[in-house]
């Protein structure tokens, strides 16, 4: 198992203020196989978990340093329904945390709209995870059918808008309208907004006049290894004065000084 990176953005100034932990298996002929091939196949109990812990402790191994010398930045980790049903699951997420010296509030953690409906129990699980100090950030949003009403029943920090709907941005498909009333959902429940898969200029330049403040995708940075993305975050980690200076001389030549 490889543990990536992919930087998280915010999106107004180009700023790195985090990264998505994403778990890749690497198989012997070298491909490399994505969670939602591999999960799946995990049929003993425990096995899931014990493959997110592995992803915890291969981000605090990596970047326990980074996160103490930086507290602000945030390292996300996507939990699946498994992580949420086990008994043992947050105890061992806590203890490794400890272990590292490495504070919950650094650690956000995924977890996708789905596994939020499905489970009952979701509304104490997640609770218990905010009362340990970590945030919660709900993934894949928009494809999970979950209301307004019900989602203000749960403790979130963070609504991460699906991909699908960053790829109708501009075009005529019919999730193009869908995009805008996510984003107002989000602002309606006063939480942050993050952008997934955000492949090109004009999709970032169309959240940013949204008001969606956070975003990733190519258009940023592939997932990383941990060396590659600690100079990423080195690089990016103040307001990009490139990025504001280019929109500047836009302006001017738009509009003259
Ligand atoms: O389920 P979740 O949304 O966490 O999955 C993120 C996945 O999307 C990762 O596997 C990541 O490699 C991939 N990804 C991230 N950014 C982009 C992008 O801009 N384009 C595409 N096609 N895939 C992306
Ligand atoms: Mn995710």
């Amino acid at each position: 198992m490889q543990a990536y990176y992919q930087p998280l953005i915010e999106l107004s100034s180009g700023r790195c203020v985090g990264a998505e932990a994403l778990a890749r298996w690497i198989r012997e002929d070298g491909e490399i196989v994505n969670p939602n091939i591999f999960l799946p196949l995990a049929e003993q109990p425990g096995l899931v978990p014990a493959i997110t812990l592995d992803i915890v402790a291969a981000t605090l191994h990596d970047l326990g340093k980074l996160l103490n010398e930086y507290p602000h930045l945030c390292i996300n980790i996507n939990l699946a329904p498994e992580d949420l049903t086990s008994e043992a699951f947050s105890g061992a997420l806590s203890h490794s945390l400890a272990a590292a010296g490495v504070a919950p509030t650094s650690i956000k953690l995924e977890i996708t709209e789905r596994a939020m409906i499905d489970t009952n129990a979701s509304r104490d699980v997640i609770r218990n995870f905010r009362l340990r100090g970590h945030q919660i950030a709900v993934d894949d949003f928009g494809t999970g059918y979950s209301s307004l009403a019900y989602l203000q029943t749960l403790e979130l920090d963070t609504l991460k808008i699906d991909k699908c709907f960053v790829d109708a941005i501009g075009t005529e498909a019919a999730t193009n309208r869908v995009i805008g009333h996510l984003i107002e959902m989000a602002k309606s429940l006063q939480l942050d907004i993050v952008a997934e898969g955000i492949e090109s200029e004009h999709q970032g330049d169309w959240l940013i006049e949204q008001g969606v403040e956070y975003g990733q995708g190519y258009h940023y940075s592939r997932p990383l290894l941990c060396e590659e993305f600690q100079d990423y975050f080195h690089k990016h980690k103040e307001s990009s004065s490139h990025a504001i200076s280019e929109k500047a001389n836009l302006h001017i030549l738009k509009h003259g000084i």
